[in-house]
């Protein structure tokens, strides 16, 4: 299916050519009908003789439904520009194609229509105008097509006054129109237009992720809230689980059911209109703006950065503007950078990607102020002076398609998958960019910032272990709180590894030293010799508490002596070498197997506060077994 979006003047004849098209009533409001004028989005499907299908987004014309305009045709990637040929081009012809020209739609054609109310004069006249008015957008080659679409010519202005007429006398403009001809003309021909410019239209990609622009949203006794959308990329399943995005937050939500064409289907493929019907959610908590999106897979962000690609520069332009995206429309505060780039911050989140293209609106006015593509959908804060003009060199030389280097380099390493998420890039490191990249798992990392965060780790764990000598290193947490603290900061700890082996730092136990440092026991070394050398006489006369004491060993100076590998801690504060356990077992093979704590405790001249420790080592290191609940044997 296709969706195509009408737009042009109020009373060009946009619904009526819609309606001869599909024979379905796209002004579904009373109040329309009554009217006899577009407010809303009207909606209307057919399929054309090549069997493709066409859905028909119709817009109003009316300047004050502007806002309405642009819901229809931003998620529409065709348009129907409708131009009456006895009235010429108008304002909102102007608006309409401005809007077109800023959403970046570049397939579509135009309809003269109202033909049979125009002289050949006024429809060359109006021809020429279009050629005009279009060159240089998109649509400048877009092909006319001329017709008439009344169903019932006698409410045309043409012929007020046929019923006054004398039956009886022909008059000469009927004598060669066949009475029972169809009043239309030119259908045909465009409907064989149409099908060529659907022909030519990109396939949409059905695996992309979804992004659903709601434009309507009610609810259906027994089935609950429906909305609507045109769904141009990604593909719809009934039971999916997507998010919604919009005014009130967001939520995760269930796909009971779908239609298209007011058929139950499965699933939905693009282009097509979509009808969603969700689980357990009022309909008045989805709105016109919202979007549903497959989980997870897009930034939902309330500040951008973009390019202005048509209207009027920035920099004299208003600070508050309405942004236009898919159905939303949201009110944006302007920092211009010049006069072709600014930050726009949203009055609240729309899930946006690089490549966007926005239509910015006059909050008061009713023609299009600007159209500007998102460069940067994660800009970062400009807090101090300079940022702002060094922020605007950058994103002047920023490519449209977006910079996966440089998005790599001002954040020091990115995933792909996050820059997919931005819009930009595959899988592929980006050609250009390898000698400053280097790949770490799942990550890109850009080497200065790594050389940056090694050296700046280093330096932290130099200045730890200088004011603490005795301590193990810099603790891993506190590495990573130091380096998210930095200008640029590590976006991850999984990157901590790296950061420490191009520090050329090691980690033991969760603490990060240079390899091989000696520990330096400072000012308890001579406290440490001493109880070496008391210990290497009476190997398992462990000090006591009193004793550790008068030589200040306490609990950081035994742990560094450890780490040190001068001294051994056994539970219960019990001190011994580190050859303790190994002389002991020398001396236990010598009793009788099995022996009993007692036997051991004399053959190693110690008290039983040093032998259960000491033999509960040897258990725990597999060298003793316990044989019963009082013996003991060692392993050979
Ligand atoms: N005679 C004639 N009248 C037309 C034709 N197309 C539209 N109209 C009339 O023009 C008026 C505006 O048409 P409408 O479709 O509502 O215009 P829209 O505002 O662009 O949707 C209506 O009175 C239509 O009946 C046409 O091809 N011939
Ligand atoms: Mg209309």
């Amino acid at each position: 299916m296709y969706v195509v979006a009408t737009a042009g003047h109020v009373d060009h004849g946009k619904s009526t050519l819609v309606r001869a098209l599909t024979g379905m009533e796209p002004d579904r409001l009373a109040e329309e009908q009554r009217r006899g004028l577009t407010i809303d989005l009207g909606f209307a499907w057919t399929t054309l003789p090549s069997g493709r299908e066409v859905a028909f987004v119709d817009v109003p014309g009316h300047e004050r439904f502007l806002g309405n305009m642009l819901a229809g045709v931003g998620p529409a990637p065709v348009v129907c520009f409708v131009v009456a040929a006895d009235q010429g081009w108008q304002a909102q012809s102007s608006d309409h194609r401005d809007a077109i020209v800023a959403l970046g739609i570049e397939h579509g054609l135009v309809a003269i229509t109202r033909a049979d109310l125009a002289s050949p004069q006024q429809l060359a006249g109006t021809e020429a105008q279009i050629r005009a008015q279009l060159a240089g957008t998109p649509l400048e080659d877009a092909p006319v097509v001329v017709v008439s679409a009344a169903k019932d010519l006698d409410q045309g202005a043409r012929e007020p006054d046929r019923d006054l007429r004398d039956p009886g006398v022909r008059r000469d403009d009927e004598e060669c129109r066949d009475p029972d001809a169809p009043p239309t003309a030119g259908l045909d021909e465009f409907i064989a237009r149409l099908d060529e410019v659907l022909a030519t239209t990109p396939a949409p990609d059905p695996d992309a992720r979804v992004r659903l622009w709601v434009d309507r949203s009610f609810s259906i006794k027994g089935s609950g809230t429906v909305v609507t959308g045109s769904l141009t990329a990604g593909t719809l399943h009934n039971d999916d689980r997507l998010e919604l995005v919009g005014e009130s937050g967001r939520r995760p939500v269930r796909v009971r059911g779908l239609h298209s064409r007011n058929t139950a289907v499965p699933s939905v493929t693009p282009h097509a209109r979509a009808a969603v019907n969700l689980r357990d959610l009022a309909a008045d908590t989805v709105h016109r703006g919202d979007a549903l999106l497959t989980p997870d897979s897009w930034p939902v962000v309330d500040a951008v950065d973009v390019r202005r690609r048509t209207g009027a520069g920035f920099v004299d332009g208003p600070r508050q503007l309405v942004v236009h995206v898919g159905t939303a429309a949201v009110q944006a505060r302007v920092r211009p950078f010049g006069d072709d780039h600014a930050r726009l911050t949203l009055d609240h989140a729309l899930p946006l990607q690089v490549g966007d293209r926005l239509v910015l609106r006059n909050p008061g006015g009713h023609s299009v102020y600007a159209g500007v593509l998102v460069l940067d959908v994660d800009p970062p804060t400009l807090r101090r002076r300079g940022d702002g003009a060094r922020w605007a060199a950058q994103l002047e030389a920023r490519p449209a398609t977006g910079d996966p280097g440089a998005e790599v380099a001002r954040r020091g390493a990115m995933r792909p998958e996050q820059l997919r998420r931005f819009g930009i890039g595959g899988l592929e490191m980006p050609p250009g960019n390898v000698d400053e990249m280097q790949q770490h798992g799942t990550w890109w990392v850009h080497r200065p910032a790594l050389q940056e965060w090694a050296r700046q780790l280093q330096q932290a764990v130099g200045r730890k272990l200088r004011d603490e000598p005795l301590a193990p290193g810099l603790s891993e947490g506190a590495a990573v709180d130091l380096l998210r603290r930095l200008d640029l900061p590590l976006p991850d700890a999984a990157l901590l590894p790296l950061v420490v082996r191009t520090a050329g730092l090691e980690s033991q136990q969760g603490a990060l030293r240079p390899p091989g440092r000696a520990t330096d026991l400072g000012e308890a070394e001579a406290s440490v010799v001493q109880l070496e050398r008391r210990l290497r006489e009476h190997p398992f006369a462990a000090p006591e508490a009193d004793e550790l004491a008068a030589l200040r060993l306490g609990p950081r100076q035994l742990a560094a002596a450890e780490r040190a590998g001068r001294l051994l801690r056994l539970g219960g504060g019990v001190i011994l070498l580190p050859q303790g356990p190994a002389l002991a077992m020398r001396r236990l093979a010598a009793l009788d197997q099995p022996f009993t704590t007692s036997e051991a405790r004399q053959a190693l001249d110690t008290t039983r506060r040093v032998a259960i420790p000491l033999l509960e080592l040897l258990d725990s290191r597999g060298w003793t077994r316990r044989v019963d609940s009082t013996r003991r044997t060692i392993v050979r």
